[in-house]
């Protein structure tokens, strides 16, 4: 289980932008490799991807400083490493780069490293990554939260919120609340399609049209559950990321694509309890911006048992953070992005210290992403009930509900799946 080499090449995402795969070669012959995604609506307290800033190069993207610092440094640091003992290679990676936040060595090569790490762990013990990092207890599969309209920086339309998800809990299997969510998403491109809207998409994968306003996004979704043959509530509900520190602006929410008026803290809390008790919504992430952590209290306060509050820009997977927002009273659940705080083993602490906390925990995708399957496997792992990974097409989003479907098979009679029980506690007391 020694390493005996450790490598990496400049890939590209689903952006087109360069990205960092890193290969861990073991000295039993077990080659595992992993594949770096990156964000566009990044938190400011991320570690920090490295990219060479060479404008002769991609715009200045490339990775290439960071696939050296793989090459060398970081080789030469994990050599006959034990590769089954991931904190232990972590925590050198963490003390190789010296800085609080991963800009040396770059998260992006230390993340990878990280991943390939576990891959070439799960396969050299004859395991699926699944159950390598999250043992043999039983965990459900996880409902697909999938984002059909596209907004915010993820799509060139009129609507300022990011995301606008379809959670299919109604269902019997993850494969069969999958089906429902994509029959929903073919629905509702044929009635954007009718009703003279654009149906390209966004970077995520969700349709992309120019709307009235945001709230015109959440009724088209309504009536393409209905058009599919479901019924909104019972069979499907919505989950939100409005991705609120891009329209924050010293103080104020400003909607600058779509034109509408600028909103107070208290305004934006008053339409989310409108929302909430207008639409089956039953998670909201980012639904306030991440320096505007009395706002959240706020909110957390005010609609905190009635739907999932989940934080992404203002938790960054980081365990120090969850922990101040804990103590706080901020949120309610938290979104998780490997390359928000850059290694294995810190994310996992992150999942944890939410699960012994009551934190809801909802495993992410980045929006420029890559074939590179792994949260597919920490979702299982991790028993989150929950996973965002795109819409209903776009191969690097549908490659992880593929291997979802191969997960839920190989675990046969015994697969289960979370349902509405897969979303935080606060939600199953509401009439959805
Ligand atoms: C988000 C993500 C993923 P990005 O805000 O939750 O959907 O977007 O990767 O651009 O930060
Ligand atoms: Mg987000």
């Amino acid at each position: 289980m020694k390493i005996s080499s450790v490598g990496a090449l400049e890939f590209l995402d689903s952006r087109g932008n360069p990205t960092v795969s890193a290969q861990i070669h073991l000295q039993d012959g077990t080659v595992a490799s992993a594949i770096v995604p990156s964000g566009a609506s990044t938190g400011e307290r991320e570690a920090a991807e490295l990219r060479d800033g060479d404008p002769n190069r991609y715009g200045g993207k490339g990775v290439q400083t960071a696939v050296t610092h793989v090459r060398t440094e970081i080789h030469a640091a994990l050599v006959g490493y034990d590769v089954t003992d991931q904190k232990r290679l972590d925590d050198r990676l963490i003390e190789l780069d010296g800085t609080p936040n991963k800009s040396r060595l770059g998260a992006n090569a230390i993340l990878g490293v990280s991943m390939a790490a576990a891959r070439a762990a799960a396969s050299a013990t004859g395991q699926p990554l699944f159950k390598y990092l999250g043992g043999n207890q039983e965990s459900p599969l996880p409902v697909p939260c999938l984002n059909v309209i596209n907004g915010g920086r993820h799509a060139d339309n009129t609507v300022d919120f990011q995301e606008f998800q379809i959670a299919p809990h109604n269902a019997s299997s993850f494969s069969e609340g999958l089906r429902m969510g994509i029959e929903t998403f073919h629905a509702l491109k044929t009635l954007l399609r009718t009703e003279g809207k654009a149906t390209g998409v966004g970077d995520e994968g969700g349709f992309a049209p120019d709307l009235g306003n945001d709230e015109d996004a959440v009724e088209f979704i309504l009536r393409a559950i209905e058009k599919a043959g479901y019924r909104p509530g019972e069979d499907i509900v919505l989950c939100l990321d409005p991705a609120t520190s891009e329209l924050w602006n010293n103080g104020t929410y400003v909607f600058e694509k779509s034109g509408q008026e600028d909103m107070t803290t208290q305004e934006m809390i008053q339409l989310w309890k409108t929302w909430v008790n207008k639409y089956p919504i039953v998670l909201i992430e980012d639904a306030l911006a991440e320096n505007d952590w009395l706002g959240w209290k706020q909110l957390t306060a005010t609609l905190g048992n009635q739907v999932e509050l989940v934080g992404d820009d203002i938790f960054c997977t980081n365990p120090a953070i969850l922990q101040e927002a804990i103590e706080k009273g901020v949120g309610n659940s938290i979104l998780i992005k490997l390359n928000q705080i850059g290694t294995v083993s810190e994310t996992l602490e992150c999942v944890q210290l939410a699960q012994k906390c009551g934190y809801g925990v909802y495993v992410s995708h980045r929006s420029g992403e890559t074939e590179d399957t792994f949260i597919a496997d920490l979702a299982v792992a991790t028993g989150c009930g929950h996973i965002k990974t795109g819409s209903g097409c776009r191969g690097e989003r549908i490659a992880k509900f593929n291997r979802l479907i191969e997960i839920e098979h190989s675990l046969g009679d015994s697969a289960c799946y979370a349902g509405l029980g897969g979303f935080h506690q606060s939600i199953v007391s509401t009439q959805h």
